[in-house]
């Protein structure tokens, strides 16, 4: 099959490789959605020093997702993750009020990254289960995603304890980023909710 063909035909029918960096304020949930997407259960977790990285097939797509620790004292290493990246999946403690402001701040400085201005955003407003967690709309709000020009971003609500709304995530990014492929990569466009 000629390389050209084999790249038009593993578009559309076999399996591709989609390089994911999950980042997020410690004890977000990053390690736990990890595990959970891996093996399909929750593993206690201690605060991640480093990453973890992964492979998690879904459908016919095989993300490589890196989880990265989010101490303050590790934030400043996530731009050594950046390069080469499809998709970022920004974790949110919806839980976490008093904090989104420094959510926020994280999340705006990874996505005006020059690596990452081409990556596609989805955001997972984890620990819905936790009465009184904001939901998805307050923390689109509090993150500034309404504002965002020319990206394309998806803002899902989750329960990494029971994965409530992972796969509808991954979806809507293997999804989007197919497309993106197929057409040459711009991931400039609308907003989804
Ligand atoms: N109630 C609830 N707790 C959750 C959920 N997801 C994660 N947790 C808990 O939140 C805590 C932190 O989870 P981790 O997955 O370790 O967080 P992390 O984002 O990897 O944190 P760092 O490695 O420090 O960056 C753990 O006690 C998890 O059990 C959720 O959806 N609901
Ligand atoms: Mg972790």
């Amino acid at each position: 099959m000629g390389q050209a063909f084999r790249k038009l035909f593993d578009t559309f029918f076999g399996n591709t490789e989609m390089r994911v960096v999950m980042l997020g304020l410690d004890a977000a949930g990053k390690t736990t959605i990890l595990y959970k997407l891996h093996i399909g259960e929750v593993l206690s977790t201690v605060p991640t020093i480093g990453f973890n990285v992964e492979k998690v097939q879904y459908k016919n797509v095989i993300f490589t997702v890196w989880d990265v620790g989010g101490q303050e004292k590790l934030r400043p290493l996530w731009r050594h993750y950046f390069n080469d990246t499809d998709g970022l999946i920004y974790v949110v403690d919806s839980l976490d009020r008093e904090r989104i402001g420094k959510a926020k701040q994280e999340f705006q400085a990874i996505i005006r990254d020059p690596f990452m201005l081409n990556s596609v955003i989805l955001v997972f407003a984890n620990k819905q289960d936790m009465k009184g967690a904001m939901a998805p709309m307050e923390v689109c709000e509090g993150l500034g995603l309404y504002d965002l020009k020319n990206r394309k971003w998806h803002i899902q609500g989750t329960c990494a304890l029971k994965g409530d709304g992972l796969y509808e995530g991954l979806d809507w990014l293997s999804s989007t980023l197919k497309e993106l492929k197929a057409t040459g990569y711009s991931s400039s466009g609308t907003s989804v909710f």
